[in-house]
């Protein structure tokens, strides 16, 4: 899939975090990061960057793939398994360090590679390979929104399946169906849809239940478009809900609406969720909101920046794009989470995605 993203720069980028990271060359195993650095969009290979050169690894399943994916000034070469890699990497001389990912390349891989280039040395470098992902370019920006778009038009088209009889499951299939229709690949993610009790997980993925009437539904809803991820929760009610649920929903809704007001350069994403949390706390809501106010995401459903109270990810920057969700759970009673995605700019917050969450337009009744 050619697209208008500059590879050769990617690289290079890459290519100046080696003195700070001091190491030679970086080893990139990662999914995500092979379709970010080479457009790659399969699994089972390997890119080694070094200044001088880069070199791309992967079996004979991918081999054609990679070939119409990858730029022509990186070096496709086939191996045979794990074992073959490291005697390629072995037979470059030049690496003294070498920089691999400790959170995604398994703990055996990562000891028989230490082994295989002994005296090189193996060094962790996972946040500097996610470091360039952290900023959204233009092309990216575009991306992110046809994924959103794809996934709120897949949700409009499915949302008369809400309504009592209908299983979570029916929904989830009809919103993933809708999400390919409409030109996405696939679902972000196992899509969650959580009704009447099940809402009070957080991470209800669509069960075999049955809507009853006067439910309420969580959906948790993204598509995934040319390897970009959308994401966004909508809570409905097939009645008009209690007024406890209103009251919640309603400080869930003003808790995100304050979140966004403050979101500017150099807010720090502890802070972020700091100002969230505050505001479901002040509400009377505390213990109930049991995760973290959000996420990053791009080429992956989960990225960095964390929006979390142990956040080590520091400030927000512009390029950054995340979600703010805060929700409350009640367990075996019921839960509601909003979920937005948020793009930053240096001239301020934009709403990537659109559904106004506003309690009205989301009573179905
Ligand atoms: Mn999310």
């Amino acid at each position: 899939m050619k697209t208008d993203i500059n590879y050769t720069e990617r690289l290079n980028r890459l290519c100046r975090l080696l003195p700070e990271a001091e190491c030679d060359a970086f080893l990139i195993d990662h999914p995500a990061n092979l379709n970010y650095f080479t457009g790659y969009s399969g699994d089972s290979a390997f890119l080694l960057v070094s200044p001088d050169k880069s070199s791309f690894f992967t079996d004979g399943r991918y081999t054609t793939q990679a070939a119409a994916e990858i730029p022509h000034r990186i070096d496709l070469i086939q191996i045979n398994g794990f074992q073959d890699l490291c005697h390629n990497i072995k037979k470059n001389s030049t690496i003294e360090f070498l920089g691999a990912d400790e959170n995604k390349l398994c703990a055996g891989n990562w000891l028989k590679l230490q082994r295989e280039i002994n005296p090189c040395e193996l060094k962790p470098v996972s946040a500097s390979l996610c470091r360039p992902r952290l900023h959204k370019n233009a092309e990216e920006i575009k991306l992110l929104r046809q994924a959103v778009a794809i996934a709120e038009q897949a949700l409009s088209s499915s949302l008369n399946l809400l309504q009592p009889g209908m299983r979570e499951s029916d929904l989830a299939a009809e919103i993933e169906y809708q999400i390919r229709l409409n030109g996405g690949e696939r679902a972000a993610f196992p899509l969650i849809v959580a009704s009447g009790p099940r809402s009070a997980l957080p991470h209800g993925v669509a069960s075999q239940r049955r809507l009853s009437p006067g439910d309420m539904v969580t959906i948790d809803f993204g598509a995934c478009y040319k390897g970009y991820h959308s994401d966004q929760t909508c809570t409905f009610f097939l009645k008009e809900p209690e007024p406890e649920l209103q009251k919640v929903y309603n400080i869930l809704y003003e808790a995100q609406k304050t979140g966004a007001a403050a979101l500017s350069p150099d807010l720090g994403c502890r802070e972020l969720d700091r100002i969230v949390r505050n505001a479901v706390s002040a509400g009377g809501f505390s213990k109930e909101f049991s995760h973290g106010t959000g996420h990053g995401l791009g080429l992956e459903i989960h990225e960095a920046p964390s929006i979390s109270p142990k956040s080590q990810d520091g400030k927000l920057e512009p390029g950054m794009v995340f979600t703010i969700e805060p929700g409350c759970y009640f367990p075996n009673r019921w839960g509601i989470r909003i979920e937005d995605t948020f793009h930053l700019t240096a001239a301020g917050p934009e709403k990537l995605t659109t559904i106004d969450k506003n309690l009205a337009n989301m009573i179905i009744a």
